[in-house]
């Protein structure tokens, strides 16, 4: 299984994320934008696992310390790719968020898990190979409290890239 740890957003932020996916597509000549189910933000990108590893996953998240928290959007930006931009909705770089995804990293590096232990960039991808002339952009800041991280299985059924979320922490 292909996995990874992530936060979902609720109905409200999850519209306004569309909205901004929109926009973005209204001025794009090319691009494959998000799905509205697969808008998410990653915190561990884990890749393949069998079983046995899956399970040490879920007891990474189990143990992981950490309270609600706000998660705050306030930018529209890009990683510059030839071909064609891979554009997203930004998260602000709070304390709790990024002592979150780094709790997570180093209990996985610590049970063997090859992961990135490099720099994050919270980001929300709303699509990729995109072509525009469009300039990176600020928000009007928008959010929520997040209280859950999913583990979450990413698939292709018939063709299109699902993500389900296969184990849940909520405090
Ligand atoms: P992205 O949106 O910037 O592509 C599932 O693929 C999730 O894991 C996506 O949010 C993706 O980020 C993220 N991810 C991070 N590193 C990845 C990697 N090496 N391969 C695939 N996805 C990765």
């Amino acid at each position: 299984m292909r996995l990874f740890i992530a936060i979902n957003f609720g109905p409200a932020v999850r519209e306004r994320l569309l909205a901004l996916r929109d926009g973005l597509r209204g001025k794009s000549s090319a691009g494959n934008f998000s799905e509205p189910d697969n808008l998410h933000l990653t915190l561990v990108f884990i890749g393949e696992c069998d079983a046995a590893q899956t399970a040490r996953v879920r007891s990474a998240m189990d143990a992981a310390d950490f309270e609600p928290f706000p998660a705050v959007i306030a930018r529209v930006g890009r990683f510059g790719r030839r071909g064609g931009d891979i554009w997203w909705a930004g998260v602000r770089e709070s304390k709790p968020l990024l002592a979150l995804q780094r709790e997570l990293t180093e209990r996985l590096l610590r049970d063997g898990f090859a992961v990135d232990a490099g720099d994050y960039h919270p980001h929300i991808t709303l699509g990729r190979e995109v072509v525009t002339g469009e300039k990176p952009w600020e928000t009007e800041p928008f959010g929520e409290t997040v209280s859950a991280i999913d583990l979450m299985k990413s698939e292709r059924i018939r063709g299109k890239l699902t993500y389900t979320a296969i184990h849940t922490v909520s405090k």
